[in-house]
C-alpha cells in the first residue's frame, strides 16, 4: 500500500472535479481518498509520499490510437497530402518497418511513458511491435490490423490476420490486451471485414477503424472518383469501392468501437459513431496530412490521440492537446481544456469499459504527479495545459515506472 499525498488531485471525473487537501491510499486499486492524516493511522504500514506546493495528482493519460512500426520515421513520408502520404507509405513501407528495430520500439514507448501515458492502443500492421508491447509497463491495447481490397485476396488476408492475433493471444494479460483494427472502408473489401467483425464478436475483441479521414476517401466512397480513383486504378484499371460509407459503419453495430479521424464524416455519420462508439481525434495527424480539421464541437465527446510518428512528430498527449487548442482557434479556451484533458483520460477509459482514467475509489492505481513552480487553484486545467510534459512520478497498478529516472 502507498499513500500519495499532494496539493490538489484533477480527479478527471465527468464533472471536472478539483481536490485539496487529500491525500491518496492505494494498491493496484485505488483503496480511499481522504486527509493525509486519515490515511497514515488508518493504514501505518503504507509507504508514504508526501509531494509539496505545486504539485498536482491525476490519472495516467490515455493514448488509443498509434502506430508504434513507424517510428522510424523522421523525414521518409511526405506530409501536406493524403494521397502524396500514402504514396509514400506504399513505397517505404517495408524499409520504414525494418529500420525500427526492437530498441526502437521500445523508445517510442519509453516516451510515452516519460510523458505521462499509461495506457495506449497500438495499431500492429505486421505484428512486429508484438515482444515489446507485451513485456512494457504500460498498458497496452493491442489491435492487430487487417486489410486488403481485392475480393480474391480475403482469405488470404484473414489467414495472416488470425494467425498475427492468435499469436498475440499468447501474450494476452492483464497489462496486454489483444484486439483488432479494420483499416478503412477504402482500403478492406467487406466481405473481409464482415468475416473479422463476426470472429471480433465470438472474441468480444475490442475494434478500431480509420474513417473518413481525408477528402479523397469521401469522394471515392460517395462516387468512385477523384485522386483516390486515379491512385487505385494504377494497381487495378476495375477498382471500384469495397464499400458505403454508411454500411460500412452498420457493420460495427453492437462492438465498442473507436472511429479514427473522421475529419469527412456527414452528421449521419457523426452521429452513427457516437451511437456505436466514440471518434478518435488527431490533431496534428490531420494537419500534416492536409486533411480539414475534425468540427469536435459537434460532438458529444472523443477520445485524443497521437496516430503514429508516421503522421506526427511525438508521441505526447500533452503535445497532441497544446496543438488542439491551436487547430481550435474559436473553441472557448476553459472549456477546451477541460475537454481535452478528459478526451485524454475519462473518455477513451470510458469507450472500453476500462477501469481507468479517473482517480476515484476502486480505479486503477494508474497515477501521475506533475509539479509547477506556481498554481492558481482557479486555472488548474489550463496550467496542465500549457506546462506539464513529464510527471516527477508515474505509477502503473500501483508499482512506480522506473522509466521515468533514465
Ligand atoms: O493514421 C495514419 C493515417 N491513416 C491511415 N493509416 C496509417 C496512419 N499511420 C500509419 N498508417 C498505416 C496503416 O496502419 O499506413 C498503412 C496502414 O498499414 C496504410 S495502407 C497501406
Ligand atoms: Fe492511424
Amino acid at each position: 500500500m502507498k499513500i500519495v499525498k499532494t496539493e490538489y488531485i484533477v480527479v478527471c471525473d465527468a464533472g471536472f472535479s478539483v481536490l485539496k487537501d487529500r491525500a491518496v491510499a492505494f494498491s493496484t486499486k485505488i483503496e480511499k481518498i481522504a486527509p493525509f492524516y486519515e490515511l497514515k493511522a488508518e493504514y501505518p504500514d503504507a509507504e508514504q509520499f508526501e509531494f509539496g506546493k505545486g504539485s498536482v495528482l491525476m490519472p495516467g493519460l490515455i493514448n488509443l490510437h498509434t502506430h508504434l512500426e513507424y517510428s522510424a520515421n523522421l523525414s521518409t513520408l511526405v506530409y501536406g497530402d493524403f494521397i502524396d502520404w500514402l504514396q509514400s507509405v506504399i513505397t517505404h513501407r517495408d524499409t520504414l518497418a525494418d529500420s525500427c528495430s526492437e530498441v526502437c520500439i521500445d523508445d517510442a514507448l519509453k516516451s510515452m511513458l516519460k510523458s505521462g501515458t499509461t495506457t495506449i492502443g497500438a495499431i500492429s500492421s505486421f505484428g512486429k511491435d508484438l515482444k515489446s508491447c507485451a513485456k512494457s509497463q504500460m498498458n497496452v491495447i493491442y489491435f492487430n490490423e487487417v486489410l486488403g481490397s481485392a475480393p480474391n485476396a480475403v482469405d488470404a488476408m484473414y489467414m495472416d490476420f488470425l494467425d498475427r492475433y492468435e499469436k498475440s493471444k499468447e501474450y494476452e494479460s492483464e497489462r496486454f490486451i489483444p484486439a483488432i483494427a479494420v483499416h478503412a472502408p477504402y482500403s478492406t473489401h467487406r466481405v473481409l471485414v464482415n468475416k473479422v467483425l463476426a470472429f471480433a464478436k465470438e472474441e468480444g475483441a475490442f475494434i478500431s477503424t480509420h474513417f473518413m479521414e481525408s477528402r479523397y476517401e469521401r469522394e471515392w466512397l460517395d462516387n468512385g472518383g477523384g485522386r483516390f480513383g486515379e491512385f487505385l486504378k494504377r494497381f487495378n484499371p476495375h477498382a471500384a469501392p469495397v464499400n458505403e460509407p454508411i454500411e460500412y459503419l452498420e457493420l460495427f453495430e453492437g462492438v465498442k468501437t473507436l472511429f479514427v479521424h473522421g475529419c469527412y464524416a456527414n452528421d449521419k455519420e457523426l452521429d452513427l459513431m457516437e451511437r456505436i462508439g466514440m471518434i478518435a481525434h488527431s490533431p496534428r495527424s490531420n494537419r500534416l496530412l492536409g486533411n480539414r480539421r475534425l468540427e469536435i464541437e459537434m460532438l458529444k465527446n472523443f477520445a485524443l490521440v497521437t496516430d503514429g510518428l508516421s503522421s506526427n512528430y511525438s508521441l505526447s498527449l500533452w503535445d497532441e492537446m497544446r496543438a488542439a487548442i491551436m487547430l481550435h482557434q474559436k473553441a472557448p479556451l476553459p472549456k477546451l481544456f477541460k475537454s481535452l484533458l478528459l478526451a485524454s483520460t475519462h473518455y477513451p477509459a470510458k469507450l472500453y469499459k476500462l477501469n481507468k482514467g479517473s482517480v476515484e475509489v476502486g480505479k486503477d492505481s494508474d497515477l501521475a504527479v506533475y509539479h509547477f513552480d506556481d498554481i492558481d487553484e482557479k486555472n488548474l486545467a489550463q496550467t496542465l495545459l500549457l506546462h506539464a510534459n513529464e510527471p516527477k512520478t508515474l505509477y502503473i497498478a500501483g508499482q512506480e515506472v522506473k522509466v521515468l529516472l533514465l
